[in-house]
């Protein structure tokens, strides 16, 4: 008996459900602007800070003692590859907002080596971002943005900061290292938001 190609389309990758203009990657490749940052982890600290003050202060002991999650999740990045099913571990950004009732609206979140990009508050949080370092069973490697980097995994890649070290909340969105140079500011795959004004 034959079976037709047609009937076993969730077998078949080009029967996957892509956001509109991405391809499938099955490596995962290294994107940076500027050099590998190499941090290692008892100089590692992540603080949250508002415009006015810093608010918290982790060092790698004590991110290591929040509860981390496992996260499962399609990765797509606007140079149009999206790699499916990617596992990590992190602390959802939840976690490090808890109790911080501030009313503030927007985030910069600042990398190691000086990168930046802007997200809505409400893209960090309701788990949909974490502060993750492992990925597929092992320690976050530098290139990907070891020790630790964001993972907001509903948004194009570039905000998920590599080496990330600090958020930074706000009342107003300010736009960041690659939103400076006209990527869009909120970066919604689904909706093509590759560039300012898509
Ligand atoms: N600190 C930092 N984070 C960064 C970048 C960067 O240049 N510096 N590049 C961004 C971009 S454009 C992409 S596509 C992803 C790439 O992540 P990867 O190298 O793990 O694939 O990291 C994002 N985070
Ligand atoms: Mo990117």
């Amino acid at each position: 008996m034959t079976i037709s190609r047609g009937f076993v389309g969730h077998h078949d990758p080009r029967a996957v459900d892509l956001p509109p203009g991405q391809h499938l990657t099955h490596g995962f490749p290294v994107l940076t602007a500027g050099p590998t940052q190499m941090i290692p982890t008892h100089e590692w600290s992540f603080t949250l800070a508002s415009e006015d003050e810093v608010l918290r202060t982790w060092t790698w002991d004590d991110r290591a003692a929040l509860p981390a999650e496992e996260i499962s999740v399609d990765i797509h990045c606007v140079t149009r590859w999206t790699k499916l099913g990617t596992r990590w571990r992190g602390v959802s950004v939840d976690t490090l907002l808890a109790g911080v009732g501030s009313g503030l609206g927007y985030a910069t979140v600042h990398s190691y080596g000086g990168y930046t990009t802007n997200l809505a508050v409400e893209d960090l949080t309701g788990g949909r971002a974490w502060l993750v370092h492992e990925y597929e069973g092992e320690p976050l490697e530098a290139d990907h943005g070891g020790p630790a980097r964001l993972l907001v995994p509903h948004l194009y890649l570039w905000k998920s900061a590599k080496w990330a070290n600090r958020i930074t909340l706000r009342r107003r969105d300010e736009p960041g290292f690659w939103e400076t140079f006209g990527y869009h500011s909120h970066g919604d795959p689904w909706r093509e938001e590759r560039h300012a004004g898509d």
